[in-house]
């Protein structure tokens, strides 16, 4: 592979629920272009709301095929117009939503395989008219649908249980992941089913665009779809048969995800200005294309604390469990990565800051300052809605000798929220194996990454240092930075050598001396309040 020159340019883009979105960095991994078509806005004759269909049943979600093709054209058109020089673009990758599935109609691959022609006829044409006959289903299923219950309970009986299934996949079956929906589709559409020759995840399909034929699906992201035995890197005939038999040849083979997929076909280069000679590196999930945007190292934890908080790990030995999924690592196959999702994350801090003393962040933080690590001894839970680790809901207090009580003062209040929100984290994190390491690094991102205290709580429960960094365009970024490492990945070198030029995180919290003691021991109480609190919240016969 030739060396990287200065005048290259990286290109990554990300297909994500709203909006569709392109990061350009330089060979240096500066950002020189930030783009994006917004669904809703930008396309309102597909009528999403929110870049989805939520239909009748409210359990099933779908997004529009042709409106993720059109966006891509739409995008494409804007940075030509915006004077961007395609004929840089050494190399492009990209990410899609999870579990999002697309039908490629019987026959499709050859209409795909025309962009590569070299006669005029199509370059008028934009991709939208060219692709519009390709879908087989025309309303792709998306990672907010919720409606293949029934098929989730008969995977995980012909896997042998949830945790059979979690042990082979990586996770329990899950309604949004495409296994399911694939299963449901058969089931409930079987003439649409049948008329399908190929079936591409968001992140596949995306890629087919500009290869000109189906691109295979990566690893990483194969890992959400409970389907994929991540110990083989390859599909698990078990599941492919629960769900649908003779599954395989649609999906056909997955790739290491730095795999380079081939060069981009001719329609670009003739419509847009793009070099023959550029690489199109396998697409991989968001989560997946976000661990290499934010640049996580072995033992790292990245925690973005939103309006629900979502932690991702590194994982070096991953333990599949009831919770939580794992996933095959996008930089690396022999590694894996793990995503937990809490949805009681910044509201339910909101609402305790409008309750601590003077009802704003300063109060909020003071009373971190004036409180003991530790807390002495007290614990909350603090569930304002449905939490999904656990699956338990309400507000449960305990004091130093475990006896439930009904309130705090103010500011033991404040510590026990914060405490116990890092504490499951932690737990949960290492259910599912991971272990603090040295060098292990937290790294913070979202709004409440902002308060010094907050993250200092964050190091102390940890007992790692904390570091800042912006992940708002995590997804993206990680695309551009994959582009680069899918030409070099072959001959060895590591993504994490490729992004050591980009922008170093800001140290902001380091943990306090007596920290590791205190919440080790902390932390096992907290697994055996949080059983009880579980048990609480079960419905009783
Ligand atoms: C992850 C998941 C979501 C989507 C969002 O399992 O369903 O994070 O990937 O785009």
């Amino acid at each position: 592979m030739a060396a990287v020159h200065e005048r290259d340019v990286f290109l990554g883009f990300d297909f994500s629920t709203q909006q569709l979105k392109a990061v350009a960095v330089d060979a240096e991994l500066k950002v020189v272009l930030e783009d994006h078509v917004h669904f809703d806005s930008d396309l309102p004759e597909f009528r999403t709301q929110g870049g989805v269909h939520m239909h009748p049943d409210r359990l099933t979600v779908t997004s529009p095929t042709l409106m993720w093709v059109k966006a891509l054209d739409r995008l494409l058109d804007k940075m030509a117009a915006s004077g961007f020089d395609f004929s840089r673009v050494r190399a492009l990758s990209g990410s899609g939503q999870q579990h999002g599935s697309v039908f490629w109609r019987t026959g499709a691959s050859r209409t795909l395989r025309t962009l590569h022609s070299d006669q005029d006829q199509d370059q008028d044409r934009d991709l939208q008219q060219i692709l519009q006959d390709c879908f087989s289903v025309s309303d792709s299923p998306v990672w907010m649908d919720s409606s293949s219950t029934a098929q989730c309970h008969a995977l995980e009986r012909a896997a042998g249980g949830a945790l059979s299934l979690a042990r082979i996949t990586g996770s329990k079956a899950y309604e949004r992941f495409t296994g399911n929906q694939i299963s449901k589709m058969l089931q409930t559409r079987p003439e649409e089913f049948h008329q399908t020759e190929r079936v591409s995840l968001v992140s596949s399909f995306a890629a087919s665009l500009f290869l000109g034929d189906y691109a295979p699906i990566d690893f990483s992201d194969g890992s959400g779809m409970n389907l994929l035995d991540l110990s083989l890197w390859d599909w698990s005939d078990l599941c492919l048969n629960a769900c649908a038999p003779g599954l395989r040849p649609l999906l056909a083979a997955p790739v290491p995800s730095s795999t380079v997929l081939g060069p981009v076909c001719l329609y670009f280069v003739r419509r847009f200005g793009f070099s023959p000679d550029c690489s199109v590196v396998a697409f991989t999930g968001d989560n997946p294309a976000s661990l290499a945007g934010m640049r996580l190292q072995p033992g790292d934890i990245a925690v973005s604390l939103g309006t629900s908080d979502t932690v991702f790990l590194w994982l070096q030995f991953p333990r599949p469990a009831l919770e939580g999924h794992v996933f095959i690592n996008p930089v690396d196959p022999q590694q894996h990565m793990a995503l937990l999702c809490f949805k009681n994350g910044s509201l339910v801090r909101e609402r305790l800051r409008d309750a601590a003393p003077g009802g704003s962040w300063d109060g909020f933080s003071s009373a971190l300052t004036q409180t003991p690590l530790g807390n002495d001894g007290n614990i909350g839970f603090y569930f304002d809605v449905v939490e999904i680790l656990p699956a338990a809901v309400g507000v449960h207090r305990f004091d130093a000798l475990d006896n439930k009580v009904s309130s705090f003062p103010a500011h033991t209040e404040v510590r026990a929220l914060v405490e116990g929100q890092f504490l499951s984290k932690r737990l949960h994190a290492e259910r599912l194996g991971y272990a603090i390491i040295p060098g292990t690094r937290v790294l913070a991102t979202g709004g409440a990454s902002s308060n010094a205290q907050i993250l200092q709580v964050l190091s102390d429960v940890f007992n790692a240092p904390v570091f800042t960094i912006d992940s708002s365009n995590s997804a993206c970024l990680g695309s551009a930075y994959r582009a680069l490492h899918g030409l070099v990945a072959d001959s060895g070198v590591s993504f994490s050598d490729v992004v050591k030029k980009a922008s170093e995180p800001k140290l902001v919290a380091t943990p306090d001396a007596r920290a590791k003691q205190i919440y080790d021991d902390m932390l096992k109480r907290f697994g055996r309040l949080e059983e009880r609190v579980l048990q609480e919240s079960r419905p009783q016969d």
